[in-house]
């Protein structure tokens, strides 16, 4: 089976997918779309948004031998159909992984793509005018006029956001090094998101939380190799 991956490295559900992937033991190839110039990703998906997962001759493929999927859910529900093991969803937290995932991509994202918005537009400055302009754009048409100079000047709120979102799974990971006993969607959705206080190279994830710094660390290591799960 043939792996593509169309992503923009700093987005979450990028992450995710990536390290379910490299969980699963997938070789994979990865298309980092331009922010500007989507033609390839419109090509291979009939859309504009990342991640989109192209699988050549997949098991249960519809027939064509190649298949597109867009959403990191269904990319996930697929990739688990196609390659079971190691399970991203075991059987007793299926249900648990499902609604914790919803959450994290939801009212986690909310908060912590805030904090993250002036390492974002620096990362996309470095490319370009036009995708700094494009990204300023997406944002102000959802949030307002100024939004991304506002996040500039709210970086402190945001980090209280961020440390209150947080929290409650810094107490889960008291009890074990993933979310709900072994790794799974939930671990990998987390991930993703915390990837975004990570986009400098520095971890922003806030030092009161040193348990999820760990786990960051933890599941970043996670490599196609499966050479590192271990606390
Ligand atoms: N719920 C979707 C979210 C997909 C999504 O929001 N993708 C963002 C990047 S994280 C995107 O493509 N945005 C388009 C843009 O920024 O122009 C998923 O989990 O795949």
């Amino acid at each position: 089976m043939k792996v593509t991956l169309y992503q923009f490295a700093t987005s979450p559900a990028c992450s995710k997918v990536r390290k379910i992937l490299d969980y699963k033991g997938l070789d994979y190839q990865i298309v980092e779309v331009d922010y500007v110039e989507r033609k390839e990703l419109i090509a291979a998906s009939g859309q504009i948004m990342v991640p989109a997962l192209r699988l050549e001759d997949a098991a249960g493929g519809d027939g064509g031998g190649v298949e597109t999927i867009v959403s990191s859910e269904r990319i996930a529900l697929r990739l688990e159909e196609v390659c079971p093991e190691p399970t991203i969803l075991p059987p007793r937290n299926r249900g648990l992984h499902l609604a914790l995932t919803r959450y994290i991509d939801s009212a986690v994202e909310e908060a912590l793509f805030r904090a993250a918005v002036p390492d974002e537009a620096e990362y996309f400055a470095r490319q370009g005018a036009d995708r700094l302009a494009l990204f300023r754009y997406i944002r102000e048409r959802k949030y307002g006029a100024g939004f991304c100079e506002r996040m500039e000047r709210e970086r402190e709120p945001n980090f209280v956001r961020v440390l209150k979102v947080l929290a409650p799974f810094e107490m889960a990971l008291e009890q074990g090094a993933f979310l709900l006993g072994g790794a799974g969607l939930a671990d990998f959705a987390l991930y993703g998101q915390l990837h975004s206080l990570a986009l400098t190279g520095a971890l922003k994830i806030p030092l009161e939380l040193p348990r999820l710094r760990e786990f960051y660390g933890r599941v970043d290591r996670i490599s196609a190799a499966l050479d590192d799960t271990g606390p």
